[in-house]
């Protein structure tokens, strides 16, 4: 026999889990947000959470509770579209999910069973972040954050962070791959493995840090490549975008999504940090790479592409959005898959055409606020003139 509210609840967890997704009023002709979130903590099966036996759970309480659901990695496969979720758990521990959908906008649900990794790295106390990368080597790589206790130092909360590795060919089956190795950076996160080789090597987006929280002398995100995934060493970083002063990129930056291949370069959507009287603020924002240098940025809009509004402001880490999954399938739709505030999934949606629009025709920041008012000025003139000839 089970809990009469066990009912109650998986009728309520139904309700949510098919409820069709659809188009808020927000607009600025980029990209569409959806007015529910794709995946949050009430998306989590009741069986991760509830003991379903009466005889041990005489009241139905939640036993192993989840606090939120975030930074997803993203994939198509046959026509299906699935994100890696970090799940944090009540404990603070973040461990991966499987939730797959038919469209990507509604109704994700999560597989049976959360991701067991191979427990190869006894030091480490929590994983979270996962982007995945269909790679042309055939394999699905999963990069995403271990962290370890620094025992170097005399501070409880000192961290290591560095880039695990899992590979995979369905998401059910994963082999773990001994961690990235950055010669010259003592810490990495937000690593992301490129989808081609490039100089017949592996290549990964970096993030150098010399700490856990702050990237001291990181300049940004960096490029790395190594001969062999299966011990994955990188001898020398070098630059792709960086952190400037007085932009969204000024206090940190880092690899988002894997990156978008198009005939005029790879598009990246990452993530930008600056400080505030209020604390971190984290805003998602693209570039562009060479085809055959990705290394190289060949073009960066001005400012971020996505801010945190409205709600999205407020959750357990306030006033971030934060990405590192997208989808572009075959009918040139792409969707930006982001938490809010480290606290649930959303998705933006928009078309491989606009995205290349943004990016590639977007002005660049040029730097100073008298510039950019000259900036604004040129553009308002051609408008008003256009207004001037319309009324004519
Ligand atoms: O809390 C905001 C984000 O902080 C980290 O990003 P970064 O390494 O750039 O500071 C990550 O831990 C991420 O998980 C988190 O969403």
């Amino acid at each position: 026999m089970l809990h009469e509210r066990y009912y109650v609840e998986k009728e309520k967890q139904e309700k949510l889990l098919s409820k069709k997704n659809v188009k808020s009023d927000f607009y600025n002709g980029t990209f569409d947000r959806y007015e529910n979130p794709v995946l949050t903590r009430e998306h989590i099966p009741l069986t991760w959470r509830y003991d379903l036996d009466i005889n041990t759970n005489p009241y139905f309480m939640e036993r192993l509770g989840i606090n939120a659901v975030m930074n997803s990695g993203a994939i198509e496969l046959n026509g299906k579209y699935y994100l890696v979720a970090r799940i944090e758990g009540n404990d603070r521990k973040s461990f991966f999910g499987v939730a797959e959908s038919d469209n990507g906008i509604d109704n994700f649900r999560f597989w049976d069973y959360p991701i067991l990794l191979e427990d190869i790295c006894p030091e480490e106390t929590n994983v979270y972040d996962m982007r995945l990368t269909k790679h042309e080597d055939g394999y699905i790589y999963g990069v995403f954050c271990s962290e370890s206790k620094d025992t170097s130092v005399n501070d409880l909360s000192a961290a290591v962070a560095a880039a695990g590795i899992v590979r995979t060919r369905d998401l059910k089956n994963w082999e773990r791959l001994p961690n990235l190795v950055t010669l010259h950076s003592p810490q990495q996160r937000n690593v992301v493995l490129h989808p081609e080789f490039v100089d017949g090597k592996y290549a990964f987006y970096t993030r150098p840090m010399d700490d856990f929280i702050e990237t001291g002398s990181g300049g940004g995100i960096g490029f790395g490549l190594c001969e062999d995934i299966t011990h994955a060493v990188i001898d020398e970083e070098k630059m792709t975008s960086l952190r400037k002063y007085h932009t969204i990129t000024e206090a940190k930056n880092g690899a988002g999504a894997t990156p978008i291949k198009t005939e005029k370069g790879w598009i990246h959507i990452a993530h930008g940090v600056r400080n505030t009287a209020a604390g971190l603020r984290y805003v998602i924002y693209a570039f562009a790479t060479d085809l055959k240098d990705p290394s190289k940025v060949i073009a960066e809009p001005s400012g971020l592409l996505i801010g945190p509004r409205g709600e999205e402001r407020v959750g357990d880490v306030c006033n971030v959005v934060f990405t590192n999954g997208a989808i572009a399938n075959e009918k040139g739709e792409v969707f930006i898959y982001y938490a809010s505030s480290d606290t649930r999934m959303h998705v933006a949606a928009t078309t491989m055409e606009k995205l290349m629009d943004y990016v590639f025709n977007t002005p660049q920041d040029p730097g100073r606020s008298v510039e950019c008012v000259a900036q604004r000025c040129d553009f308002i003139k051609k408008n008003l003139e256009i207004l001037e000839r319309e009324a004519k």
